[in-house]
């Protein structure tokens, strides 16, 4: 098979007030999309969770505590015949809860002391209302595991793309078995 190349990929979502934060990715991989926050993981990082929550202040300013990260799934991104991308990718999806103590707590170090989540160089962040994810602005599968990541419930998706510009040919999504 394809090598594995290990990523991490994070939602957060305000349940009281049904939105979702996303990112609108400015450079890179992924560029002019709405997205979770998240990348690779680097051979420094301690654990996939430092990982993930690294990414995510490094692309919004957001600081969250390792116990407000909560595992929502695992998706696997083959690329099919496509040369520039060999790797199949091994993305760790997480879930924040968004609440009003997390909001208060987070750092005004962003642009003109705005406090997180704020723009950086990588990254527009925005939120949006749970019924208008923009998902034609996004990546093909998001739209098939965004239920699974509202209802909470665990799950594996793997999904395989083909062409220069990946479209997604086939997907195949499941109750994730820990
Ligand atoms: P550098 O090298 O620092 O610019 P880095 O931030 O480490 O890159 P990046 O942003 O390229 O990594 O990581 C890709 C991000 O895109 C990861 O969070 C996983 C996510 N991703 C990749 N394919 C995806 C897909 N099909 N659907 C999706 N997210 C995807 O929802
Ligand atoms: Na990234
Ligand atoms: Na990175």
């Amino acid at each position: 098979g394809k090598p594995l190349k290990c990523f991490t990929l994070v939602l957060t979502v305000d349940s009281v007030q049904r939105r979702i934060l996303l990112g609108m990715k400015k450079r890179g991989f992924g560029a002019n999309m709405w997205n979770g926050f998240g990348g690779k993981v680097d051979t420094t990082d301690a654990s996939t969770e430092s990982a993930a929550l690294r990414e995510l202040q490094e692309e919004c300013g957001l600081v969250v505590p390792p116990h407000d990260l909560h595992r929502a799934g695992t998706l696997y991104f083959d690329f099919g015949s496509n040369k520039a991308i060999p790797q199949v990718f091994h993305v760790a999806l997480y879930r924040i809860d968004w609440t009003p103590e997390l909001a208060a707590a987070q750092p005004k170090d962003g642009p003109r002391g705005a406090r997180a989540p704020y723009e950086t160089e990588e990254m527009r962040p925005q939120w949006f209302d749970w019924d208008k994810v923009p998902f034609d602005k996004m990546w093909d599968d998001d739209r098939l595991w965004f239920p699974w990541l509202l209802r909470r419930e665990p799950f594996t998706a793997q999904v395989w793309f083909d062409g220069e510009v990946p479209a997604m040919v086939r997907y195949v999504i499941d109750v994730e078995r820990t």
